[in-house]
């Protein structure tokens, strides 16, 4: 496994110099932040992000993300277009030496959170979702300035209920055949360029708000491999967002598609269960802070050949550290150094065949 870090650019107030410092550290995760969704990215752009990383003895060999387009998702006409640009993104950073993309295929919002500072007993502060929170949301009808974490604060209100109201009509039907669509045209590219695309798990892995959500659990992971069924089409095993379902067996699915050669990108995150579909809490990446196996996943992902990327994912916030939610510095390096502990006694301890 080749362990990798999320970076968020020069503007990022975790620095490089310190990322490097992380035991076996070897792959900066990071993305052209400064163009909107469905533009080309420019060559210097790109190649700024690689000079800087490579200045500091790390690979930049991992995208996260570059963004479908919401046309794309709903397929109006002008997705031609912009699959069109997504693929010479594709060629763009694949020249500059990347070899995996993540992205992911939510309508409207990403990943979404009730609480960005949710304090736990320990003191330190974490990412929450709980479900009556969400359920007194309603995006669509709503005036106030609402907003939740992890939407594009890109968009304006007016912005965000107008393409809300454009999915009215999508079933999940329709937002299946928009994604066979995309992947016919983007996934021959990535085969030439020799790029592993990788879809990140819907977070939650539930419908919100009435919208569609399909990368969700085993069964329909199932059907998009077989969509564009070539190793270049492959997800990135994000736990926390399939783990935050009691419904997911998450050491299965790292066993099972590790074996398939399909996992290209793993986020490793930990999350706190709550019981009666009350949400998730993330906590701290060790197994017994959390509901999840971290131990299971590793050992499954490496008996089962896994030689891809992994980050630490979210980190609570802790030490006083202040900074972008989930994204601190700190916890994720313990989070980190946790990995490469698992992944050495999972190496040590190869299954008996
Ligand atoms: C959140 C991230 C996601 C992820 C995208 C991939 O912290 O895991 O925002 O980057 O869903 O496209």
């Amino acid at each position: 496994m080749k362990l990798s870090f999320r970076w968020y650019g020069a503007e990022d107030k975790v620095r490089l110099e310190y990322i490097r410092q992380i035991p076996g550290m070897h792959t900066i995760v990071t993305a052209v932040y400064d163009v909107p969704a469905g533009q080309v990215w420019s060559r210097e752009s790109i190649g700024a992000l690689k000079q800087q990383i490579e200045g500091h003895g790390m690979h930049f060999e991992v995208v996260e993300s570059i963004p479908v387009h919401e046309d794309i998702k709903l397929g109006k006409a002008s997705r031609d277009q912009y699959i069109e640009n997504y693929c010479e993104n594709i060629r763009r950073v694949a020249e500059a030496g990347v070899k995996c993309i993540c992205y992911n295929f939510m309508p409207v919002f990403d990943w979404t959170r009730t609480e960005l500072a949710h304090e736990l007993p320990d003191g330190s502060t974490t990412l929450a979702y709980y479900q009556d929170q969400v359920d007194r949301v309603n995006p669509l009808e709503s005036n106030g300035d609402l907003t939740l974490p992890g939407w594009d604060a890109s968009y304006t209100r007016e912005e965000l209920c107008s393409v809300a109201a454009e999915y009215q009509a999508m079933t999940e039907d329709r937002l299946w055949e928009n994604l066979a669509y995309f992947l016919e045209r983007v996934i021959p590219v990535a085969q030439v360029c020799g790029v592993n695309m990788a879809i990140h798990e819907d977070d939650p892995c539930w419908s919100i708000f009435g919208l569609p959500r399909i990368i969700t659990d085993e069964k329909n992971l199932d059907r998009f491999l077989k969509l564009a069924d070539v190793p270049n089409n492959g997800i990135t095993l994000c736990t926390g967002s399939l783990g935050c379902s009691c419904h997911n067996d998450v050491v299965k699915m790292a066993g099972k598609y590790a074996a398939m050669g399909r996992i290209h990108f793993v986020h490793m995150r930990n999350v706190g269960v709550l019981p009666d579909g009350r949400g998730f809490e993330e906590r701290a990446h060790l197994s017994s802070c959390g509901s999840l196996d971290m131990y299971g996943i590793m050992k499954a992902l490496c008996d089962n050949g896994f030689d891809g990327y992994i980050r630490p994912d979210h980190g609570r916030m802790i030490w006083g550290e202040t900074g972008r939610p989930g994204y601190g510095l700190y916890d994720r390096a313990l989070g980190a150094a946790y990995l490469n502990g698992l992944w050495e006694a999972a190496v040590k301890n190869p299954r008996l065949v």
